[in-house]
């Protein structure tokens, strides 16, 4: 009824710029305009879905007038242009994005109260854009924020999947897979484009036909299917730039058959397009892991041809010739996924523009580059040759030529050298013969990089040894990065206000100015202050886990988090042995002085990888029995919050005193939620492993809890053949802690649950959980002891935000933008 009378003369955008008007009040006026004709609902009847619906529109508007701009096709000369590809984007939430890059948070704010409604109800109305799995995918949405906030001109590129990763639910505490359907009521960010649309071929043959004394190369493929796009517009920090995030969606040239429905078969009809369609229904949920299908390389080569034929297409209308390419042209390769755009532009400029193979070749290694995202050698993409030749038979035919080339240059390098041959070989001879993405990728780039320092060296001595040493220049790194703009100031209002009053608003455009923290870093005041900060956070995330697990947690206890994918590289499994150890200690002296500590676990596991779902349901079996436990008091918890996504995270990470970053050396390739975890004045428990090292170089070792072998003592203790028999004789703790597990004690309803799980720990401890176990449970005495020091414990915390502005992905983006696309920020050019 507030807005009854506002809502009575609605105000279309184009009449509202009457003048002494609040920003509040004109944006107001915008929200109601599209409630009425957009969502087509009245203030009365709208449910919060429909006033986020209107919020996003009446914002989205404000974002198109700059983004019709810098697209305008008479726009000065248009700067050279980055193509991100990934198959995952894994954006979250946008609303809180745009009004806050827009500086429209509080005018937002102050429009909705009027007509009585929340903003922050409207934004937990907004379903997570879950496109991606992981770290990979939420790094390219934080490059997407920092690209349009410095200045790159950039299409982000990927797939429009109907269904992002898969919900997780609990049953029994055993993961439950879900559809997740983050359509189905519409998406208000995007602006479809079905007349953007390209043809995408498979399978058939291929055809040599002679043109004018040439031999000419034809494919004729026996199916096509239609990429069509979505336009998500990316706005910049302060707006100054607006780039695109283009989806592409399959759709089936023919929308049904005619003549199978006309004989009554009517699911026959529909058969083909189902099949043709398939290809961007669901986001493969494998992590670190090839998903191996058919369907995957089918959505590898869709996504990549699309674009591929959309930047070309624009590239040939701004400079006419394709021999520029590289002046004017980045495209970066998110991992190996998109790999299949090398031989599918060679192809574009071979087949279809006439360019001679050499050329060909400069342009596409002149235009591509490559990140390379983890070592583990079960994620290294191949494919089998008999797919790849049925489903791309020109490609095929490319890739051949390309290696024949590639191992003509080897043997030109190093002559009878057979095993540098065949590991620099496009094609896997062994077991199968399998086309090697990596290779591909790393050959088709000027530049490979890795995404932490450590990760980086590690590369150049092992999975790319022997092409790093054929192309010495090519691998370079690139430490991933995190925007601020989203995992401080959007996530953690609380503590970016004391910030700001800290060290100036001026922190907002440049986190380097954290530093000036330092000499602040005792001040009793700012301790206050934090301190009354963090805890209303852990209030508020202590409401969260009550509601989703029903476990009460006391918000002054200690929340030590690890948070991230479940994977036995990642050691959830070395933390929870730590747990049990820590219930063990407290039932043996009950009364003894314990810190009261929640141990807060989230993340998600492949549908098909056993192992991760058993320790997950390991998590949760500990949790029930520590929960419930009288001689425990409450003073440990346990709680596995299910269905982690970008928006859980954004609830966590300002609520955690530990940040639990513990893989075994040298296998993380860089981990994010770290950065973001120690930015939000977290402590981080962890291994010299990933952007670890890097985070320590910065806050400093007193003020990080590193504990653990080394990348280097792992590969020496491995060489030597591990025992953990000797490692668990050796550890009274550990050994107890097993035995525990393995005997039931936290699972009495089916005893022998963890029997295989603890056996073949100790037959064959992969990740060398064992070996790390007694360093990890002595940090974790350290910990302790720092937060007895409630000062100590605080200086320490300032000491980790005041020093790692470094990890912002503006600086990361700055760096690609330099030293691999050469591209020129217009935060550059002044
Ligand atoms: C990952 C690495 O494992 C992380 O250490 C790294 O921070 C990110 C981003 O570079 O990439 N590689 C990878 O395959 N995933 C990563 O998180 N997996 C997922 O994204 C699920």
């Amino acid at each position: 009824a507030l807005a009854a009378d506002v809502a009575r003369r609605p105000v279309r955008k184009a009449g509202s710029e009457a003048s002494g008007t609040t920003d509040a009040t004109k944006l107001r006026q915008e929200i109601l305009a599209e409630l009425t004709y957009s969502v087509g609902r009245s203030p009365e009847t709208a449910s919060t879905r429909d006033w986020f619906v209107a919020t996003a529109l009446a914002v989205r508007d404000r974002i198109v007038d700059r983004w019709l701009l810098e697209h305008a096709p008479d726009h000065a000369r248009p700067r050279k242009r980055v193509y991100y590809l990934s198959l995952e984007f894994l954006i979250g939430r946008l609303l809180f994005d745009a009004l806050h890059n827009l500086g429209l948070t509080d005018a937002a704010r102050e429009a909705l109260a009027g007509l009585g409604v929340e903003l922050d109800r409207v934004r937990e109305a907004e379903p997570d854009a879950a496109l991606g799995n992981g770290g990979l995918g939420r790094l390219a949405a934080c490059f997407m924020d920092s690209m349009a906030s410095v200045g790159v001109p950039a299409f982000g590129y990927g797939i429009r999947y109907d269904h992002g990763l898969f919900r997780q639910g609990m049953r029994d505490g055993w993961q439950q897979e879900y559809p997740e359907d983050w359509l189905s009521f519409g998406n208000p960010w995007e602006f479809a484009h079905p007349e953007i649309d390209y043809a995408i071929g498979f399978g058939g043959y291929v055809e040599q036909i002679n043109s004018g004394g040439r031999a000419k190369h034809v494919w004729r493929p026996a199916e096509k299917v239609d990429a069509v796009a979505f336009d998500i517009p990316v706005v910049g920090w302060r707006g100054k730039h607006v780039n695109t995030l283009r989806l592409w969606s399959a759709r089936a040239p023919d929308p049904l058959s005619l003549a199978a429905f006309n004989r009554g078969d009517y699911v026959g009809a529909l058969a083909d397009r189902v099949r043709v369609e398939s290809i961007s229904k669901v986001l493969y949920p494998s992590d670190e892991t090839p998903a191996g299908q058919e369907l995957r390389l089918r959505q590898e080569y869709f996504f990549a041809s699309a674009s591929l034929q959309d930047l070309v297409r624009r590239h040939l209308e701004e400079h006419g010739d394709l021999g520029s390419l590289p002046d004017h042209v980045a495209i970066q390769l998110n991992d190996t996924h998109p790999a299949i755009a090398i031989p599918e532009l060679m192809r574009i400029l071979i087949d279809l523009h006439d360019v001679p193979w050499a050329e060909a070749w400069l342009i596409t290694v002149g235009t591509f580059s490559y990140t390379n995202h983890t070592l583990l050698p079960e994620a290294l993409e191949s494919w089998p040759l008999p797919l790849m030749e049925r489903l791309l038979p020109r490609h095929m035919q490319i890739i051949y030529m390309i290696n024949a080339l590639e191992l003509e240059t080897a043997r030109g390098k190093r002559p009878g050298d057979d095993g540098l041959l065949s590991s620099v070989s496009l094609i896997d001879e062994n077991g199968g013969r399998r086309v090697r993405m990596g290779v591909l990728a790393f050959i088709g780039s000027h530049k490979v990089n890795g995404v932490s320092a450590l990760h980086t060296d590690l590369m150049k001595q092992t999975v790319f040894r022997d092409l790093h040493a054929l192309h010495p220049d090519r691998i370079v790194n690139k430490t991933n990065g995190i925007t601020f703009r989203r995992w401080l100031a959007q996530a953690n209002p609380r503590l970016t206000k004391i910030l700001i009053e800290a060290v100036g608003p001026e922190l907002l455009d440049d986190p380097e100015r954290l530093e000036l923290l330092l000499p602040m870093a005792d001040d009793a005041g700012l301790h206050d202050a934090l301190l009354n900060a963090r805890r209303e956070n852990k209030v508020a995330l202590a409401k969260i886990i009550a509601e989703r697990n029903d476990v009460w947690v006391d918000p002054d206890a200690l929340f030590d988090v690890q948070i991230k994918r479940i994977h036995e590289y990642k050691r959830q499994l070395l933390n929870i042995l730590e747990t049990v150890a820590v219930y063990n200690a407290i039932r043996a002296q009950p009364m003894r002085a314990w810190m009261p500590r929640v141990k807060i676990f989230a993340g998600k596991a492949a549908a098909s990888y056993h192992q991760a779902k058993l320790i997950i349901k390991l998590a949760n079996d500990v949790a029930r029995i520590v929960n419930s436990d009288p001689t425990v008091r409450g003073l440990l918890k346990v709680a596995f919050l299910p269905n982690y996504n970008v928006s859980l995270a954004e609830a966590i990470i300002p609520a955690a005193d530990l940040s639990e970053q513990i893989s075994t050396a040298g296998t993380e390739a860089s981990g994010t939620g770290n950065m973001k975890l120690a930015l939000n004045g977290a402590l981080t428990i962890g291994t010299l492993d990933g952007a670890n090292v890097e985070i320590r170089e910065r806050v400093g070792d007193d003020n990080i809890f590193i504990f653990g072998l080394t990348a280097q003592e792992v590969q020496a203790r491995k060489q030597r053949g591990f025992n953990a028999h000797a490692a668990v004789e050796a550890s009274p703790t550990l050994r107890e802690v097993l035995d525990s597990i393995r005997n039931g004690v936290f699972s009495p309803d089916d005893p022998s649950r963890y029997r295989g799980l603890i056996d073949g720990l100790l037959d064959n401890d992969v990740f060398l959980v064992t070996a790390d176990f007694d360093a990890y449970f002595d940090a974790q005495r350290s910990v302790y002891r720092l937060w007895r020091d409630k000062s100590a414990w605080m200086s320490a915390s300032v000491k980790n935000t005041a020093q790692v502005g470094w990890f912002s992905s503006d600086r990361t983006i700055l760096e690609y933008a330099k030293e691999i696309w050469n591209v020129q920020p217009s935060s550059d050019l002044a």
